[in-house]
């Protein structure tokens, strides 16, 4: 396969720098370059080598460059593909951009490079978006997941669900061409089990899709509590730096706060909030509260913060039983446990289940919380080594995946003909193969691609 433009574009960062790459793709990415290329004559080269020298439009030399070979199909985008690593400047780069241009090129659009790629059978779609996915990892834990899809995890994990379904489809068809005799070849527990098993493995990766979401965007952290608890010393101990101001003045917050801290590879975006009271005729307080509320309500985890001086076990039991009517997931965090007799402290609070005992000013304890709040997040959940469903499109389809199965299953108890079987296994295959991009459209392409960067 293969198109008659050439595209070129910057594939480093536009700005300063040590020095930038410009890529060409494309039938005549070696004739364009050639044009700007005098010392050797670059097709005559073998694939795979580099080779130094001027880059010259006409009489101007534009820069001295490095520029790097790769004859299709053996190339990132399957085609004919050139690198020129040029110095730093986006004059230079612009410059060199123009000439390919005039020699034939034209602008990639976003994401082309990759979506050519997919087209020329290099990667699947699922690879393709996680090349995407991995360009802007920025914790070890997206990194991993990333890399684990762009390196065929995730397409190898679809490929065996995708065989167990054409095996079972196998046994209804046999069945349908003995229709007549009244034979079950297909036996009907074995049918049943093959579904069940795959029913769970395909809810298994739809339940990933929480940690997965959880590893490309992050943990909201809500910290609450009444004044004076220390919510905002914990948001500096965690942060390890004097963001919030902490005072002895119940009161203090009035904002809400947001920090990002990495914690074992993955992201918590810690919210610290205006702390919570009863009664306060102080509208810029209230308006705090309100504020505090809402972060409660909708962040992935709440730190539940109080004073042990100042908060009796009975207390903290009403918060809980408000959490749990509202089904948020919440720690309990015990602070300030340098102004007592620890042991003491514990006992008095030993009927309270998800508790951490700390102090944020001493920094007592904070690596258990630290623990804890991993925990809560990975709580039963595979490991990043496994396959985690990272993308919504993924996600999608892999529900109405299951939603087939589940069709599947109920017409199987419901004994409905084999050829009403094989169509719920056919939509079932199209939504597998819509993951991967065997079943892929034009718009569907586009809207994937778009979101990449120009130059990837
Ligand atoms: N002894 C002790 N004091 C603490 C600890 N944590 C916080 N404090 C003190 O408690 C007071 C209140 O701390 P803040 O962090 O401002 O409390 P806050 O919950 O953010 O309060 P508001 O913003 O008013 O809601 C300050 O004087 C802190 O130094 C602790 O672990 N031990
Ligand atoms: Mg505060």
């Amino acid at each position: 396969m293969g198109w008659d433009d050439t595209i070129v574009a910057l594939a480093t960062a536009p700005g300063v720098a040590a020095i930038g790459v410009i890529r060409l793709s494309g039938r005549r990415s070696f004739e364009i370059i050639n044009q700007l290329f005098h010392s050797k004559d670059l097709h005559k080269q073998p694939s795979h080598t580099i080779h130094v020298g001027f880059l010259r439009e006409g009489d101007i030399v534009l820069d001295e460059a490095v520029v790097s070979l790769f004859r299709g199909p053996r190339s990132y985008t399957g085609e004919d593909v050139v690198e020129i690593s040029a110095h730093g400047s986006p004059f230079v780069q612009q410059q060199i951009i123009d000439a390919c241009i005039k020699y034939g090129a034209r602008l990639a659009k976003p994401g082309e490079f990759t979506q050519r790629a997919f087209l020329n059978g290099k990667l699947d779609l699922a690879q393709a978006e996680a090349v995407a996915d991995l360009i802007s990892s920025n914790t070890s834990a997206s990194q991993k997941a990333a890399l684990h899809t762009m390196r065929g995890g995730f397409s190898q994990k679809l490929k065996e669900l995708r065989e167990q379904l054409l095996k079972f489809s196998a046994l209804i068809e046999l069945e349908l061409d003995f229709s007549q005799e009244d034979v079950e070849f297909a036996d009907r527990k074995q049918l049943q089990k093959l579904i069940t098993e795959l029913s769970f493995s395909t809810d298994q990766l739809i339940n990933s899709f929480q940690l997965g979401n959880v590893i490309k965007n992050g943990v909201s952290v809500a910290i609450i509590g009444k004044p004076n608890a220390g919510k905002s010393t914990l948001l500096n101990t965690l942060l390890n730096e004097n963001r919030a101001i902490v005072s002895e003045i119940a009161g203090t917050t009035r904002d809400t706060i947001e920090e990002i801290i990495n914690i074992d590879g993955i992201l918590f975006r810690l919210i610290d909030t205006a702390g919570i009271r009863q009664h306060s005729s102080d509208l810029i307080e209230k308006e705090g509260m309100k504020r505090s509320f809402e972060k409660m309500r909708t962040a992935d985890l709440i730190l539940y913060l109080f004073d042990v001086a100042n908060e009796p076990a009975t207390e903290v039991k009403e918060r809980i039983s408000e959490f749990r009517e509202q089904e948020l997931k919440y720690l309990i965090v015990a602070n300030k446990i340098d102004a007592m007799n620890e042991a003491e402290v514990r006992l008095a609070y030993a009927g309270i289940d998800n508790i951490v005992f700390i102090s944020a000013k001493e920094k007592r304890h904070t690596e258990v919380l630290n623990e804890r709040m991993i925990d809560m997040v990975l709580a039963g959940q595979i490991q990043t080594e496994s396959t985690v469903v990272t993308n919504a499109r993924h996600y999608h389809a892999l529900k109405e995946v299951s939603t087939s199965l589940n069709d599947i299953k109920q017409g199987m108890d419901n004994k409905i003909p084999g050829d009403l079987l094989a169509l719920d296994i056919r939509r079932c295959l199209h939504y597998l193969g819509e993951i991967t991009g065997e079943v892929s459209n034009e718009d569907m392409l586009d809207y994937i691609f778009s979101k990449f960067c120009i130059g990837k």
